[in-house]
């Protein structure tokens, strides 16, 4: 196992007084393997461990009671896209534009040659890997050979490894792409893919509902795979289209492969799960064994998954020196776009726990996750309240492998490694947040800022509050968590020293 490379002795007065030479602690420790297991859509109130009593996920809460559980800690952006471009750049995904919800034939949105967090990795002498959920984009928009090598792709921002779904479940392309190539390409029918017209002859959700076993409730009435309409049309696949019931069995089996094949040297693993995205098709092993229709069932799968990844660290006897951090892009929504019931049979269940709004919204449910730090041999166990974001996993990581950013690389991470080790209770004071209309907030000591808005102010099919205003919001999450009072009228001062903050910040400069 690779050994810090910057070992150095250090001079050590004993109690007897004697000088001696040994090496400093941390230099004499194997870096530890990291793996960034990062759900989809899994709210804040979602996981057990997190308090609500309507969900049982044991496999997540057992890694959270020997780990360290965050209860303030965020997501970039309260949608995918962006939320994964901050965690892997280290930069806040409204610096860039072309950073929003990508369509599954967007082109690679993090450019080839950018630093990334798979970079940092690389530099420390690790195996990286990037399996499952990409949403990233792929080769060159609109103009990727699905039937060939499709590139620029992870392998030009860092990855050794790769085994992705391109965008999301419901959107087309549904294959998977291994190293870039379709995985199980299947000859006799090569693949188109567009998102502007369908392919003359070809059934879709809106003309053909009679195929249908999922049926949509809001857009995706395009192309059908697996009897389930999509967002987008594709042609062909043949063999390799995927089977949304085995979805998690198959990504994980490649993130258990990765591990098991790289165990001898740190590897880095970035596993974006499918769960609990939509469509929710979970395996028929889950179906019904929540109580709470597919979305429950998939939370169900998406703890069997991390089941599935702590057992094999167990079994390859690599445990005690793998850092994991469970975690979930952005917050929950209930209905997103498929009558699969889970509106129906939510019942007692709050995904987004005390928090306002969900996925897409600019209030605290948006961004505001589920955190879990695990790593035996390092962690103090337990609960911590500080703030912290996903953005500062990379410079802490960097400082982790002691490893200095290249200029430009990461620029608004900072290192939080002692607090996301339980070292350190303080976090942040101040993080911004984004919504789907890239109407931005600022927490700052408590008291939150929403910027005004004139966009959308409610998701009337999804049934999320967005958080949009045309007037400006400030909230004091300290006494009123829910976010139920704006009380911007009663403290002026603070609203400008926000308003302020977050201009200075979204100018590149530190508040
Ligand atoms: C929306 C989709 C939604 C989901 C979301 C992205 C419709 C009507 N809704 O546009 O179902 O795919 O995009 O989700 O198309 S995310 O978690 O990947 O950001
Ligand atoms: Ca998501």
């Amino acid at each position: 196992m690779k050994t810090n490379k910057n070992t150095i002795p250090c001079i050590l007065l004993g109690t007897s007084g004697i000088l001696s030479l040994t090496a400093c602690s941390k230099e004499t420790n194997q870096l530890p393997n990291v793996i960034i297991i990062l759900a989809d859509d899994v709210g804040y109130g979602d996981l057990s461990c997190y308090g609500e009593p309507t969900i049982q996920t044991p496999n997540v809460d057992a890694v959270a009671s020997n780990g360290l559980r965050f209860t303030d800690a965020h997501a970039t952006s309260a949608t995918s896209t962006p939320s994964r471009y901050g965690l892997l750049t280290g930069k806040y995904p409204w610096r860039v534009e072309g950073a929003g919800v990508a369509p599954g034939d967007a082109g690679m949105i993090i450019r080839p040659g950018t630093y990334t967090m798979a970079s940092l990795f690389k530099e420390g002498g690790y195996t990286t890997g990037a399996v499952g959920k990409w949403h990233l984009g792929l080769g060159e928009t609109s103009r990727q050979n699905w039937n060939g090598f499709i590139t620029p792709g992870p392998l030009d921002i860092g990855f050794d490894y790769s085994f992705l779904m391109a965008a999301t479940g419901d959107r087309v392309p549904c294959v998977y792409i291994e190293n870039q190539y379709v995985h199980n390409y299947d000859e006799a029918a090569p693949i188109e893919v567009n998102y502007r017209e369908n392919y003359p002859g070809e059934p879709t959700g809106r003309d053909n509902p009679e195929l249908l076993k999922l049926h949509p409730s809001h857009g995706h009435d395009m192309s059908i795979v697996n009897g389930i309409s999509r967002i987008g049309y594709m042609k062909g696949g043949g063999k390799a289209l995927w089977q949304d019931e085995t979805i998690a069995d198959v990504i994980t089996g490649k993130a258990v492969e990765f591990i098991k094949s790289s165990k001898e040297k740190p590897f880095f693993l970035y596993f974006g799960t499918n769960d609990i995205h939509v469509p929710r098709a979970p395996h028929q092993r889950f179906v019904g064994k929540s109580g709470m229709g597919a979305r429950g069932d998939a939370i169900l799968a998406l703890d069997w998954t991390v089941g599935e990844i702590m057992k094999t660290l167990k079994e390859t006897g690599i445990a005690d020196n793998t850092l994991v951090i469970i975690t979930s892009d952005n917050g929950p929504v209930v209905d997103d776009g498929y009558k699969d019931m889970a509106v129906e049979l939510l019942g007692e269940h709050r995904p987004w726990g005390d928090f306002r709004g969900g996925k897409y919204s600019a209030y605290e449910a948006g961004t505001r996750v589920p955190f879990i730090v695990y790593w035996p041999k390092k962690i103090k166990q337990g609960i911590s309240d500080a703030l912290v974001t996903q953005l500062d996993l990379f410079a802490s990581l960097a400082s982790l492998l002691n490893i200095s950013l290249p200029a430009g690389a990461a620029p608004d991470s900072e290192d939080y490694m002692e607090t996301f080790l339980g070292k350190e209770q303080n976090g942040r004071s101040w993080v911004v947040e984004q919504n789907l209309f890239n109407t931005l907030s600022i927490v700052d000591e408590g008291w939150k800022y929403i910027e005004p808005s004139n966009a959308q102010v409610y998701g009337s099919h999804t049934n999320t509050e967005y958080g949009n205003d045309p007037r400006p919001q400030l909230y004091n999450l300290t006494n009123d968590k829910g976010e139920k009072l704006n009380v911007l009228e009663e403290y002026p001062d603070i609203t400008i020293k926000l308003e302020t903050m977050l201009t200075v910040i979204k100018a590149g400069k530190k508040p």
